[in-house]
């Protein structure tokens, strides 16, 4: 299961866990062996599972049929069986009297789990049948009218372009009946990765998923509480100032003045990044110069060309060139002979240079960046490949989701020039269109990316009951975000599952870490390439300075507690989110003059 992150990154738990078909002993069954010679065997099954059940995963991705699900989830059936099976055994060595190389592997090795199976091969089956089905019933997911069929691509573009709100809200209902039938399998999956939890000694499956940040899983949750502490005032404004224009564009029946914003008006499917309502919100006199996805088509680029300009970008760190089975393998456009599951990740096949990417790329702003976003997850696997297996994977899940959004934070004006891409670069005075436009991308997605765990922890832990599911969510996207159904929900619905990573079974609270940690990033990056100025206006392109200071805390893996990571790259050993901060506070002055005499709240 650690392999779901170093593996397909995103891609579920399924993928990445999974594994050995073979005859392989029960590590459990052996004879007590030393320390390290117990990891060493460990490395060695584990990643011949996790290689085996990655073939397995990228097929049932890309071809979602019967046959390809099945052979997905028994590899991953056995894999997962195989990593809880370490998992216990690695709890019979006493840590503290192990080298410190063996030390932290024995404790990855009980930690690295994110959908464990009880010790029960009929358990760990059903587990992995019922990932996989759900996965598949979101990937090959579409609504029908009585005109057309829309699949969620189809549906996630009008979203970006549309602003007639009643289809709108017809798309955001439509998307949503994909999920009711989910809801049985996710309660039954819930109690069987409880109960796996619980055989390796976690009250329930949120303690563990938050004893994988190398604190106690309390601190860390109210960690994370406190940075949302310190973002939220600019989240309010941000909110604020968004109601208040949808508003003036859609009048009070559809955008009410007060309260929270409905979810369908927010140019996304998900209300988590706001990117696409730019134009109705933008400041007056202050317009950003540019629209990158006009400067794509101008360009011609097709998507290969999105993607090689990514690499282009890694290259000019000192980053070696991508390999030439990541341009064979990948899958960079939705097949239209079948279906696949189009949601963004990134894969290192066989744990050590088989890169790819699946993506089904649009043409535009919002996937130039989330190419740079995968790429980086490809470039993070391939530092670490010289680890042991078991410490193949990132410092913590943040900085695997940081690392290619720290090298996008570099997409500025000046970089698009030296592409070609852009004629000249626009006067400072116009960037508080280009930093609205970073915070409706960047800030808008804070309390969305801190949300979806805040539920599954409470429905893991029994504090949202099964059949409270839906109000449980609603309850948090109301409080956290601001923003209302915009039809009737009820318990017949199953919200959280029309969003990717509930079928896909990712954690989510990465993403909240990593949308901070990757200003962290970036601003120690700028400073060391001695940049003087606004952060925003600083790229790191062609610097392989800062290529090198990402390569050397990259090839760390999880060979080290993160905050030595953090230091590697920092040199600060916490997460901080002044530079998040800092590099808003020209929007946040704006936004607080905006704002002065309106009513701000929800
Ligand atoms: O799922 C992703 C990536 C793959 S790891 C495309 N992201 C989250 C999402 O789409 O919900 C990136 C940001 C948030
Ligand atoms: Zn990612």
């Amino acid at each position: 299961m650690k392999k779901m992150i170093q593996t397909a990154l995103i891609a579920t738990a399924l993928m990445s866990s999974a594994a050995c078909q073979s005859v392989t002993p029960n590590p459990a069954d052996n004879a007590k062996v030393s320390a390290r010679e117990f990891v060493k065997k460990a490395n060695q099954e584990l990643s011949e599972a996790a290689e085996n059940a990655s073939h397995a995963a990228w097929l049932s991705s890309t071809y979602i049929n019967i046959d390809s699900q099945m052979v997905s989830a028994k590899a991953f059936q056995e894999y997962n069986l195989l990593s809880v099976q370490y998992a216990k055994k690695a709890a019979t060595y006493d840590e503290s009297q192990q080298e410190a190389d063996v030390a932290r592997q024995l404790k990855r090795l009980k930690l690295d789990l994110v959908l464990p199976a009880p010790d029960d091969r009929q358990e760990a089956k059903k587990l992995a049948s019922i990932g996989l089905k759900m996965e598949a019933m979101y990937g090959s997911g579409e609504y029908c009218n009585d005109e057309r069929c829309y699949s969620l691509e189809d549906m996630v573009k009008i979203f970006a372009e549309s602003r007639d709100s009643k289809l709108l809200k017809e798309l955001w209902e439509g998307w949503r009946n994909v999920s009711p039938p989910m809801r049985p399998l996710y309660q039954k999956q819930v109690n069987i990765a409880n109960a796996g939890a619980q055989d390796l000694g976690f009250a329930n499956l949120s303690e563990l998923w938050r004893s994988n940040y190398d604190m106690a899983p309390d601190a860390f949750a109210q960690d994370v509480d406190a940075q949302w502490g310190k973002v939220k005032p600019l989240y309010e404004a941000l909110q604020c100032h968004v109601r208040s224009e949808l508003n003036q564009h859609y009048g009070n029946d559809v955008a009410p003045q007060s309260g929270k914003i409905p979810a369908h008006l927010l140019g996304n499917m998900w209300a988590q990044t706001w990117g696409n309502v730019y134009e109705l919100v933008k400041p007056e006199n202050s317009e950003q110069s540019y629209d990158l996805t006009e400067l794509i088509a101008e360009a011609g680029m097709t998507e290969m060309d999105m993607v090689k300009t990514g690499e282009a970008f890694f290259s000019s760190l000192g980053f070696e060139p991508l390999p030439d089975t990541f341009w064979e393998r990948s899958q960079f456009i939705k097949p239209r002979d079948r279906e696949v599951v189009c949601h963004a990740s990134a894969w290192n096949v066989d744990n050590v240079d088989d890169l790819r990417i699946k993506m089904c790329i649009k043409k535009d702003a919002e996937d130039f960046q989330v190419v740079h976003h995968e790429l980086g997850h490809n470039y993070y696997q391939r530092a670490y490949n010289q680890q042991p297996f078991i410490l193949r994977g990132a410092a913590n899940d943040g900085f695997h989701e940081a690392i290619g959004d720290t090298v996008a934070l570099s997409i500025t004006p000046s970089y698009l020039v030296q592409l070609g891409l852009l004629e000249e670069e626009p006067p400072v005075e116009e960037d508080l269109g280009y930093l609205m436009n970073m915070a409706l991308n960047k800030i808008a997605f804070l309390p969305f990316g801190l949300l979806v765990d805040k539920w599954r922890w409470q429905v893991f832990s029994g504090e949202i009951a099964p059949e409270d599911y839906n109000k449980g969510w609603w309850k948090l996207r109301e409080d956290y975000q601001g923003v209302s159904a915009p039809v009737d929900r009820s318990e017949r619905n199953f919200d959280p599952g029309a969003k990717y990573h509930i079928p896909g079974n990712t954690p989510y609270t990465r993403y909240f870490l990593a949308f901070i940690q990757q200003f962290q990033f970036h601003r120690a990056l700028c400073d060391e390439i001695g940049y003087e100025g606004p952060l925003h206006r600083c790229s790191i392109y062609n610097n392989t300075n800062a290529g090198e200071k990402l390569q050397t805390m990259m090839a760390m893996g999880t060979s080290q507690p993160w905050p030595d990571a953090m230091e590697a790259l920092t040199g600060q050993r916490e997460l901080d989110a002044s530079a998040i901060i800092d590099y808003f506070a020209p929007l946040m002055s704006w936004l607080e003059e905006q704002n002065k005499d309106r009513q701000c709240g929800w």
